[in-house]
């Protein structure tokens, strides 16, 4: 069995975040997502509209996604890949060689991300409305 994992906020859920969800299913035959806790993303300078317990909830929903894990610290990757056997580490190409010392351990892939959404402009236009 081919283990993919992956790790972000998965705040409100749009179509680049289920192209990246997609793409990384179809490298192997299950998928770990690790979702930022809320103490996570504030180190990330990120406030999430949904809080730890929905992303989880909606994260779980989604055909293409095995398990959820939390994301706590940057330095649990390594931890993370060994526990789970995991083949392949997936992330979008806005990361690309942050994590290449992964490269140690498992496969390391950048997807390139999906152009025009994201949550920051969702955000954004909703207040602009
Ligand atoms: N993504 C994408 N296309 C978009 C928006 C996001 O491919 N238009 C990808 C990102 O590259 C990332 C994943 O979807 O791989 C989740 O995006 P975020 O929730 O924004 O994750 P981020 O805040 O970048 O957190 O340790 C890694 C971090 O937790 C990643």
């Amino acid at each position: 069995m081919k283990t993919i994992i992956t790790y972000g906020t998965f705040d409100l859920i749009h179509a680049g975040h289920i192209h990246l969800l997609r793409r990384a299913k179809e490298m192997g035959d299950y998928l770990i997502v690790g979702i930022s806790t809320d103490e996570f993303n504030k180190l990330k300078n990120k406030e999430a509209y949904h809080s730890f317990d929905d992303r989880k909830l909606i994260l779980e929903s989604i055909c293409y996604v095995d398990q959820v894990i939390p994301e706590y610290s940057w330095e649990q990757k390594i931890d993370d890949v060994k526990k789970y056997h995991a083949d392949v580490f997936v992330m979008g190409d806005d990361w690309k060689g942050k994590f290449d010392f992964l490269e140690e351990y498992c496969e390391v892939v950048y997807l390139q991300r999906t152009e025009g959404i994201s949550t920051t402009r969702i955000k954004h236009n909703l207040k602009n409305k």
